[in-house]
Protein backbone atom coordinates (compact mmCIF):
# COMPACT_ATOMS: atom_id res chain seq x y z
CA UNK A 1 0.00 0.00 0.00
CA UNK A 2 1.40 3.19 -1.02
CA UNK A 3 2.71 5.51 1.97
CA UNK A 4 0.19 8.02 3.40
CA UNK A 5 -0.74 10.63 5.82
CA UNK A 6 -3.15 11.85 8.95
CA UNK A 7 -3.67 14.47 11.00
CA UNK A 8 -3.56 14.13 14.68
CA UNK A 9 -4.24 16.88 17.49
CA UNK A 10 -2.71 16.33 21.34
CA UNK A 11 -5.67 17.90 22.73
CA UNK A 12 -6.13 20.47 25.70
CA UNK A 13 -6.40 17.90 28.57
CA UNK A 14 -3.15 16.00 27.55
CA UNK A 15 -1.01 18.99 26.79
CA UNK A 16 -2.20 20.37 30.36
CA UNK A 17 -1.15 17.21 32.00
CA UNK A 18 2.25 16.89 30.56
CA UNK A 19 1.41 14.13 28.44
CA UNK A 20 2.85 15.15 24.81
CA UNK A 21 6.78 13.81 25.22
CA UNK A 22 5.43 10.52 25.86
CA UNK A 23 2.48 10.69 23.51
CA UNK A 24 4.70 11.81 20.53
CA UNK A 25 7.25 8.66 21.16
CA UNK A 26 4.08 6.34 21.42
CA UNK A 27 3.58 7.36 17.93
CA UNK A 28 7.35 7.02 17.06
CA UNK A 29 7.46 3.97 18.21
CA UNK A 30 4.03 2.96 16.31
CA UNK A 31 6.07 3.75 12.98
CA UNK A 32 4.55 6.78 11.98
CA UNK A 33 7.04 9.90 10.85
CA UNK A 34 6.74 13.41 11.85
CA UNK A 35 6.00 15.64 9.11
CA UNK A 36 4.83 18.28 10.75
CA UNK A 37 4.59 19.71 14.29
CA UNK A 38 3.42 22.68 16.50
CA UNK A 39 2.04 23.13 19.71
CA UNK A 40 -0.98 26.19 18.86
CA UNK A 41 -3.82 27.48 20.31
CA UNK A 42 -7.29 27.49 18.45
CA UNK A 43 -9.83 30.17 18.51
CA UNK A 44 -13.40 29.78 18.57
CA UNK A 45 -13.78 30.52 15.16
CA UNK A 46 -11.21 27.27 14.23
CA UNK A 47 -12.23 24.81 16.34
CA UNK A 48 -15.70 25.16 15.14
CA UNK A 49 -14.75 25.23 11.32
CA UNK A 50 -12.59 22.45 12.31
CA UNK A 51 -15.55 20.22 14.07
CA UNK A 52 -18.02 21.88 11.80
CA UNK A 53 -19.12 18.22 10.70
CA UNK A 54 -20.65 18.08 14.39
CA UNK A 55 -22.39 21.43 14.71
CA UNK A 56 -25.61 19.85 14.69
CA UNK A 57 -24.67 17.67 17.42
CA UNK A 58 -25.94 18.03 21.31
CA UNK A 59 -21.84 18.13 22.63
CA UNK A 60 -20.72 20.82 19.65
CA UNK A 61 -20.92 23.90 22.48
CA UNK A 62 -18.99 22.00 25.06
CA UNK A 63 -16.43 20.42 22.52
CA UNK A 64 -15.11 24.15 21.10
CA UNK A 65 -15.30 25.21 24.22
CA UNK A 66 -12.82 22.29 25.59
CA UNK A 67 -10.90 22.45 22.25
CA UNK A 68 -9.85 26.14 22.40
CA UNK A 69 -9.29 25.84 26.31
CA UNK A 70 -5.39 25.90 26.45
CA UNK A 71 -2.77 24.80 23.60
CA UNK A 72 -2.77 21.34 21.69
CA UNK A 73 0.24 19.88 19.22
CA UNK A 74 -1.10 19.63 15.77
CA UNK A 75 0.99 17.47 13.59
CA UNK A 76 1.18 15.54 10.21
CA UNK A 77 2.09 11.70 10.20
CA UNK A 78 3.17 9.76 7.68
CA UNK A 79 3.21 5.88 7.63
CA UNK A 80 1.57 3.25 4.89
CA UNK A 81 -2.43 3.30 5.92
CA UNK A 82 -1.87 6.09 8.09
CA UNK A 83 -5.51 6.70 8.64
CA UNK A 84 -6.49 3.45 9.62
CA UNK A 85 -3.15 2.16 12.05
CA UNK A 86 -3.41 6.11 13.54
CA UNK A 87 -7.47 5.12 14.59
CA UNK A 88 -6.48 1.80 16.10
CA UNK A 89 -3.40 3.18 17.89
CA UNK A 90 -5.53 6.07 19.26
CA UNK A 91 -8.71 3.90 20.54
CA UNK A 92 -12.06 4.33 20.61
CA UNK A 93 -13.70 8.21 21.29
CA UNK A 94 -14.41 6.46 24.25
CA UNK A 95 -12.02 5.60 26.88
CA UNK A 96 -14.11 3.51 28.50
CA UNK A 97 -14.00 1.46 25.74
CA UNK A 98 -10.66 2.20 24.31
CA UNK A 99 -8.55 -1.10 23.77
CA UNK A 100 -5.42 -1.31 26.50
CA UNK A 101 -2.29 0.52 25.91
CA UNK A 102 -3.96 2.42 23.14
CA UNK A 103 -3.27 6.62 23.67
CA UNK A 104 -7.23 7.33 25.00
CA UNK A 105 -7.32 4.17 27.00
CA UNK A 106 -3.60 5.78 28.66
CA UNK A 107 -4.15 9.12 28.69
CA UNK A 108 -8.44 10.29 27.69
CA UNK A 109 -10.29 11.32 30.70
CA UNK A 110 -13.76 11.33 29.05
CA UNK A 111 -15.69 11.17 26.07
CA UNK A 112 -15.07 14.43 25.37
CA UNK A 113 -11.93 15.06 27.01
CA UNK A 114 -10.27 12.07 25.14
CA UNK A 115 -6.75 13.30 24.60
CA UNK A 116 -6.28 13.31 21.02
CA UNK A 117 -7.66 13.44 17.32
CA UNK A 118 -6.94 11.26 14.43
CA UNK A 119 -8.41 12.05 11.10
CA UNK A 120 -11.36 9.15 9.87
CA UNK A 121 -10.11 9.49 6.05
CA UNK A 122 -7.55 10.12 3.59
CA UNK A 123 -10.03 12.73 2.32
CA UNK A 124 -10.22 14.37 6.06
CA UNK A 125 -6.71 13.81 6.55
CA UNK A 126 -5.46 16.28 3.41
CA UNK A 127 -8.42 19.10 4.40
CA UNK A 128 -6.94 18.81 8.35
CA UNK A 129 -3.15 18.84 7.63
CA UNK A 130 -4.11 21.69 5.44
CA UNK A 131 -6.72 23.15 7.72
CA UNK A 132 -3.16 23.54 10.64
CA UNK A 133 -0.02 23.62 7.91
CA UNK A 134 0.83 26.18 4.83
CA UNK A 135 2.95 23.94 2.71
CA UNK A 136 5.76 25.20 3.61
CA UNK A 137 5.64 23.88 7.16
CA UNK A 138 5.21 19.94 5.53
CA UNK A 139 8.37 17.98 5.37
O1 LIG B 1 -13.23 10.94 15.60
P1 LIG B 1 -13.38 10.91 17.10
O2 LIG B 1 -12.62 12.03 17.78
O3 LIG B 1 -13.04 9.58 17.70
O4 LIG B 1 -14.92 11.11 17.44
P2 LIG B 1 -16.04 11.98 16.67
O5 LIG B 1 -17.29 11.16 16.68
O6 LIG B 1 -15.54 12.48 15.36
O7 LIG B 1 -16.28 13.20 17.67
C1 LIG B 1 -15.36 14.28 17.71
C2 LIG B 1 -15.13 14.64 19.16
O8 LIG B 1 -16.35 15.11 19.73
C3 LIG B 1 -14.69 13.50 20.07
O9 LIG B 1 -13.32 13.23 20.00
C4 LIG B 1 -15.13 13.99 21.41
C5 LIG B 1 -16.40 14.76 21.11
N1 LIG B 1 -17.60 13.93 21.38
C6 LIG B 1 -18.29 14.13 22.56
O10 LIG B 1 -17.92 15.00 23.35
N2 LIG B 1 -19.39 13.37 22.85
C7 LIG B 1 -19.80 12.42 21.98
N3 LIG B 1 -20.88 11.68 22.28
C8 LIG B 1 -19.10 12.21 20.78
C9 LIG B 1 -17.99 12.98 20.50
MG1 LIG C 1 -13.90 12.20 14.16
Amino acid sequence: MATNKTLTMIKPDAVKAGHTGAILAQINEAGFRIVALKMTQLSTAAAERFYAVHKERPFFGELVEFMTSGPIVAAILEKDNAVADFRTLIGSTNPAEAAEGTIRAKYATSIGENAIHGSDSDENAQIEGDFHFAGLEQF
